[in-house]
């Protein structure tokens, strides 16, 4: 601060005052008593673990408030070029036990409260996920954070305040089936978050728009409604830095509490209507994954995110006294997927009708600051709205979005003319009625570079989404950065057991390591070291026991943790196969049936885990988790086999679910049909903790496999190539299950015949491997079958299995998010990290 003039009062008085973090264990207590004291306002003899929860968070808070004030003023100060991660799903799960590791005040916090007479470990699980996304692409966006932090990275999020997250997944004790309730995970205050009650945008909808027609180009957008956006700040700590940035959240509020005229005509239902829709916007996170819903309710969460998270930018941006015409050298904006692509569209009308920049110098300022990452090449995940809904909600945007597809049109037509199938196919608008608006398209057509989240589905983003983009503007404007997850959440934070054990046999300290996790591959050079092959199983086990003792509480059934642990966990979609999974279970369970005692002996013990959230519309998927769950009643329930053999799903997957599951894990699941998983995220978390993989080739299991060597992985199944052959065979020359599988058509007979209950529920999920078949269970089917019996093999030379273990953790270090970041950084945002002084 040094220089500037003291603006009040004496300087000394005010910087002498000023603290650092706490370090010594002995003002972090001062501190959680403190806010016991007088935060919570509690006396300190019946305080409960959640009280005590509470304490250490706002003690833990003070803390990073002091770091993140430091970091946002350093900044300011310094003026860097800055990058803005839009997203409308961040899956952050706990924060306490996050912000402990990255302020490095863990082990005073531990002592500290068990000096006031609470286990860290009780107290950190009072805390409730942050659940504000669906799955991948919400956790990524989480890890990105992390890393950005971490690195010292001017990176802000800006996403949506949802008052509900994704839903809570109850299971039915009649059927086995789903039930969906709210999750209010703001019930009680949120230590997390700090209200910007001072950060505030007007934000509109509807009314109507009309062009000046002076031959600027620009319009002028009136009436309608307005409703506030206000901000609300997430702390976001880097790892053994001060560093902390900033998750940037909007909550929607309406801009008069109630419209005074009705009101005091008696008409109290109308005066708070307008008040009711505005807070409407952001109540509550799509749980529809990986498909579009075409609800205006969702297109208005869009708009006043983007619309919000740009007027912010613009303001900092302006703060700055720059020219407007260097707007795009110092903003970079990732689009995650679609959903954010309005603010390319909000730009322009914030640059031409507010800022008077005419239209061709404002497309090539929006063309250089957006970025867009495209997450999957399902069709039912690619976003189109309704031409007419635009119209009505924002017709601006939509005289906009025709202007761009006129401009578009004509380049295209410059490059091939008369090729009006390729128009057709290019164009941002699709025919029909109504006309829909390929969001997509407009992406891409609006950024300096797309990318997809692994190489194989990069290559399907240029191949079969974008081949026409990829003609016209050139190869360069594709590419791929492949995801990466955080190691200090995956690893240091969930399996504190295995990240001692490779601190002490890399003999290198832990934050060196976590911060450039390709330092793993030293642990090749011990591989052989019985030594550290007992203590590596031992930590296995160790992480086994505490998932067996999770589950035996939540079951009320005994869980053998010597027994191979077999784990699926992600969200339910036809895409990803669960139902191979369950098909595969039930197979199992038919051959153990049949064997004598004798047999049943040699066979290698399994425990069977699944978890995962189906949207709450998705019958098949549905219906899925309900067979998944009366299997694994009727198999934990047969005394001839369920020594064998026992099948859990567990309820609710979370983050926090997830952090107790994969360090556990012998083996994953990871086995959608060829070209259809992005990336998948959860594959790489297995396999830092040393879980193997059995999976297709598919996704990043190919980039995992290219680094730990395919003798490490158990691949199956058809690839990327065969899948559309397979389909086209299953339409015009279907074959019969029992004539092309016939040990899948038992096990799907078998079902048929309700020995699992059901009375039949369950043919509309037979009938889909039955008929069509597209996602081609009928086909991998014997390979995965064989796959899961090199699992069981393999598995019998303990040694060799915990090698590869080693194996496979060591060679990990690519899919940090940290080098991912470094990607973005680099060769898309062309940002520089800074720290902030100690
Ligand atoms: C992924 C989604 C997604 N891809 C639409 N697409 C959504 C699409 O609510 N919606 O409308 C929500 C989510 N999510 C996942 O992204 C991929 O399936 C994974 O393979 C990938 O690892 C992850 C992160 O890139």
């Amino acid at each position: 601060r040094g220089e500037e003039k003291w603006p009040r009062g004496d300087q000394k008085t005010w910087t002498s005052s000023m603290r650092n973090v706490f370090t010594e264990t002995s003002d972090v207590t001062k501190s959680i008593v403190n806010h016991v004291q007088t935060s919570l306002a509690r006396a300190p003899y019946n305080l409960d673990d959640f009280g005590a929860y509470q304490a250490a968070a706002l003690a833990t808070r003070d803390n990073l408030i002091v770091n993140w004030n430091e970091t946002q003023i350093h900044f300011t100060r310094k003026q860097p070029k800055r990058a803005y991660y839009l997203s409308l799903e961040f899956l952050m799960g706990r924060t306490l036990s996050n912000a402990l590791l990255n302020l490095g005040i863990q082990p005073q916090t531990e002592q500290s409260l068990s000096s006031l007479g609470f286990s860290i470990e009780d107290v950190l699980v009072q805390e409730r996920d942050a659940a504000l996304g669906n799955g991948g692409l919400g956790r990524l966006a989480a890890c990105y954070l992390d890393s950005s932090a971490t690195q010292e990275l001017p990176v802000w999020g800006y996403g949506l305040r949802y008052k509900y997250g994704i839903f809570m997944q109850l299971i039915k004790e009649e059927d086995g089936s789903q039930l969906e309730a709210p999750d209010p995970w703001l019930e009680h205050q949120n230590p997390w978050e700090l209200p910007r009650l001072d950060v505030v945008y007007e934000v509109r909808f509807y009314g109507s728009s009309e062009r000046l027609n002076d031959g600027s180009g620009r319009a002028v957008w009136s009436g309608g409604q307005e409703v506030l956006a206000v901000a609300y700040d997430v702390m976001i700590p880097g790892y053994g830095t001060r560093n902390t940035n900033n998750l940037r959240l909007w909550e929607s509020k309406p801009k008069r509490g109630f419209d005074l005229q009705s009101f005091n005509a008696g008409d109290y239902e109308h005066a708070v209507e307008a008040s009711n829709s505005a807070a409407a916007i952001t109540s509550v996170l799509y749980p529809n994954d990986h498909t579009t819903f075409g609800k205006e309710l969702r297109l208005k969460q869009q708009y006043f995110w983007t619309a919000a998270s740009l007027a912010d930018m613009m303001r900092r941006f302006k703060n700055m006294d720059k020219p407007i015409n260097e707007f795009a050298e110092y903003n970079a904006i990732q689009l995650n997927d679609t959903h954010p692509t309005l603010a390319i569209v909000e730009l322009m009308r914030m640059l031409v009708d507010e800022e008077d920049v005419p239209w061709s110098q404002a497309w090539t300022i929006v063309t250089n600051t957006f970025f867009f990452t495209n997450h999957t090449v399902l069709p039912e995940a690619l976003e189109k709205w309704p031409v007419p809904l635009m119209q009505h909600l924002l017709p601006r945007h939509l005289q906009i979005i025709f202007d761009i597809v006129r401009r578009f049109f004509l380049s295209v037509e410059k490059k091939f003319p008369g090729d009006v199938a390729r128009l057709a196919r290019m164009s941002l608008i699709e025919e029909g009625f109504p006309q829909q608006i390929r969001m997509a398209n407009l992406a891409v057509v609006a950024s300096r570079k797309v990318n997809g989240v692994a190489e194989l589905h990069s290559e399907l983003v240029r191949k079969n989404l974008f081949p026409d983009f990829v003609e016209f503007f050139g190869k360069s404007k594709f590419s791929n950065v492949t995801n990466g997850v955080t190691p200090r959440r995956w690893l240091d934070q969930c399996n504190p057991a295995l990240s001692q054990l490779i601190t002490d046999t890399l003999k290198l300290p832990r934050d060196v390591w976590l911060k450039d996790l390709y330092k793993l591959e030293g642990l090749l050079q011990h591989v052989d070291d019985p030594k550290l092959q007992k203590s590596w199983a031992a930590v296995k086990r160790q992480n086994k026991e505490r998932l067996a003792h999770f589950v035996e509480q939540m079951f009320g059934l005994k869980v053998d943790a010597s027994a191979m642990f077999d784990v699926q966990i992600k969200r339910l979609h036809e895409y990803k196969r669960q139902t191979l999974n369950i098909l595969g279970v039930i197979y199992r369970y038919l051959l153990l049936k049949n064997m004598t005692p004798e047999e049943r002996k040699k066979v290698n013990k399994k425990v069977v885990f699944f978890a995962g959230k189906a949207a709450p519309g998705y019958y098949v998927a549905k219906l899925t988790i309900r067979l998944i769950v009366n299997v694994s009643r009727v198999i934990n329930a047969d005394p001839d086999t369920n020594q064998y053999l026992s099948l859990f799903f567990l309820p609710d997957y979370s983050v926090s679910l997830a952090e107790v599951l994969i360090p556990a894990a012998d083996i994953s699941q990871q086995i959608s049909t060829a070209g259809t998983e992005a990336s998948g995220t959860s594959n790489m978390k297995f396999c830092l903790s040393g879980g193997l993989l059995l999976g297709t080739v598919d996704g990043a299991n190919i980039e995992i496999a290219e680094e730990v060597g395919e003798d490490n992985v158990f691949f199956f199944g058809h690839l990327t190539p065969d899948v559309d052959k397979l389909r086209y065979e299953h339409t015009y020359h279907p074959v019969p299950v029992e004539q092309k599988c016939p040990e899948l058509a038992k096990v799907l007979d078998a079902v048929s015949s309700n020995i699992f209950g059901g009375n039949g529920v369950y043919e509309p999920l037979l009938n889909t491997v039955r008929q069509g078949d597209y996602y081609i269970l009928t086909d991998d089917f014997d390979s995965y079958i064989r796959a899961v019996e090199m699992v069981d093999e393999a598995y019998q030379d303990q040694t060799e299995w915990i090698k590869k273990s080693i194996r496979t953790t060591a060679k990990m270090g690519k899919f940090s998010s940290d080098r991912a970041i470094q990607d973005y950084a680099q060769e898309y945002w062309n940002i520089e990290s800074s720290r902030v002084s100690e």
